[in-house]
């Protein structure tokens, strides 16, 4: 028989109570942990109401499986109410990031041909395997002018450029120039902006918004200020591709990025494609550039499998005779390796819909309507679902065991990460310029862990040693 949905067990009979163990136990940073904490509590399901909003959590495949099977034709995740509040109050669009509905899917059709179809990936190829070499003589450089053939640094902000000008590159269908010596204030305003907008968010997720705009509180005002500056960032790149294009348009033959190319589709309107254009800008950066640094941090812990990978690159690059999309199918153990890395440290610690249909979780009958998240910092830490699960194993993903409902990290289905093939391609080459250049040491012995800013990060700062092969 299928118990209902009143017995699923949990902490969600007394709200206020919660949100004030969850405040003590500083659960903000900690949210991640703290669902560890509930399955290791519960079991592999539960119910939870902290602050204003109410979910059922589970961690197994199987059940992701189920939630993804009912998540209907128009899939919806939890509104982040602080990105819809300062929409509405600076009273502009929302992008496909925010959109739902039959709005968000003929948006989302028309970008998903752009930017996530396999054939535009041979377009992105070469202006991200440009910004990947420019890197890896960035690097050159620095280590030169150290004196000691080496360099040891905490490479966050190197990489947060190299993020930028790759998102920059594949949109804009330009360089920005961002790995030279010279940092425009703006680009770093721009960078640090966005960082403040997912710090902020993050405690708005419990408080709304709306109250604490009524109360003047400082985190909606930062929260407005960073989304400000993302966007005024944004309209800047967009203008100049606007006006470059109307001066002539079609010129040159070379492939004009993913904003001149909607443009000239015209099948949406200038405000839905600037609304979307900047989130994917502003989705770029933060993203890729802290699992790079991730996996630089896992391989400077693994230098065996450093060599590995560096064969493995060898043989690619060997056989594909400098054809580098043909390179790129050639690496499985490389993408194996930022899947691990996704695993371990995956950038959302949860995956979320409200599902349309009725279904059965773990025998609890859950009805149609209910937020369901599925724990995926947790899933990717259980050892029932990931054998030795504390292991950084790439090859994991290779060979052996069932990756069913395992790989999750850009989300699943027709909501999943829109900018997932540029994040891909982005992070293949850079790792692949790199390996093919230096190898990675790192300090001490010290575990890292996460810490949660609406998105997880490194709790501090990752010092890396970089020397030249
Ligand atoms: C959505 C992960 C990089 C833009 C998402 C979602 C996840 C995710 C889990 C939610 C998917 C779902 O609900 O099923 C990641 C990871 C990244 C990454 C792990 C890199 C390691 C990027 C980049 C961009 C981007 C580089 C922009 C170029 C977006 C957008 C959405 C999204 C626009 C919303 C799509 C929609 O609602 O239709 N991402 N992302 N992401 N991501 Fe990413
Ligand atoms: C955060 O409880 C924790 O890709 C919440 O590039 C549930 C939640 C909802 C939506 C998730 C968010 C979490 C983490 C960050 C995500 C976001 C959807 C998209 C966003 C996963 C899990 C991200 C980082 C986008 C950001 C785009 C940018 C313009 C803001």
């Amino acid at each position: 028989t299928i118990l209902p949905f009143s017995e699923i067990p949990g902490v969600w009979k007394n709200s206020v109570a919660n949100l004030y163990t969850f405040w003590k136990m500083d659960g903000l940073r900690n949210i991640h942990r703290i669902m560890v904490h509930n399955f290791n509590m519960f079991g592999p399901i539960y119910r939870e109401k902290v602050g204003y909003y109410e979910s059922v959590n589970i961690i197994k495949p199987e059940d992701a499986a189920i939630l993804f099977k009912a998540e209907g034709h128009y899939p919806k995740r939890l509104r982040v109410e602080a990105w819809t509040s300062y929409r509405d109050y600076r009273n502009r669009k929302y992008g496909v990031l925010l959109k739902d509905g039959e709005d968000w899917k003929y948006n989302r059709i028309v970008l998903n041909k752009e930017v996530i179809s396999p054939k535009v990936q041979g377009n992105f190829v070469p202006l991200l395997d440009e910004v990947g070499q420019d890197f890896v003589a960035r690097v050159y450089k620095k280590i030169e002018r150290s004196g000691q053939n080496q360099w040891t640094t905490d490479l966050s902000h190197e990489l947060f450029k190299y993020a930028l000008e790759s998102v920059s590159a594949v949109l804009y269908g330009e360089r920005l120039g961002l790995l030279l010596d010279y940092i425009d204030p703006d680009v770093q305003h721009f960078i640090d902006c966005i960082t403040l907008m997912f710090k902020t968010t993050s405690p708005m997720l419990y408080l709304p918004p709306a109250l604490l705009r009524r109360m003047g509180a400082k985190v909606w005002k930062d929260h407005v200020e960073a989304w400000d500056g993302i966007f005024n960032q944004a309209d800047r790149c967009i203008q100049n591709i606007y006006r470059q294009l109307r001066k002539d348009p079609g010129a040159s033959g070379k492939y004009p990025g993913v904003l001149a190319s909607l443009l000239m589709l015209d099948k949406l309107s200038i405000e839905d494609i600037k609304a979307s254009v900047t989130e994917l800008m502003a989705g770029g950066v933060d993203t890729t550039s802290i699992t790079l640094m991730w996996t630089l941090y896992e391989l400077a812990r693994h230098p065996d499998l450093q060599e590995e990978l560096r064969a493995e690159i060898s043989a690619a690059r060997f056989a594909s005779k400098g054809d580098v999309v043909q390179m790129l199918k050639m690496v499985p153990l490389l993408k194996g390796a930022l899947k691990e890395t996704l695993r371990l440290h995956p950038v959302a610690v949860s995956l979320q819909r409200y599902i349309t249909e009725d279904i059965v979780l773990q025998n609890y009958h859950i009805p149609a309507g209910t937020l369901v998240q599925l724990g995926l910092y947790a899933m990717g830490r259980d050892h029932r679902v990931f054998p030795h699960p504390e292991q950084y194993r790439p090859s994991r993903w290779v060979r052996s065991q069932s990756h069913y409902f395992r790989s999750l990290s850009f989300g699943f289905g027709p909501r999943q990460c829109l900018g997932r093939r540029i994040a891909e391609t982005e992070m293949q080459l850079f790792l692949i310029h790199m390996l093919e250049n230096f190898r990675f040491e790192k300090q001490r012995q010290v575990e890292i862990r996460s810490t949660f800013e609406l998105i997880l990060l490194p709790e501090k700062p990752i010092m890396l040693t970089i020397k030249p092969l």
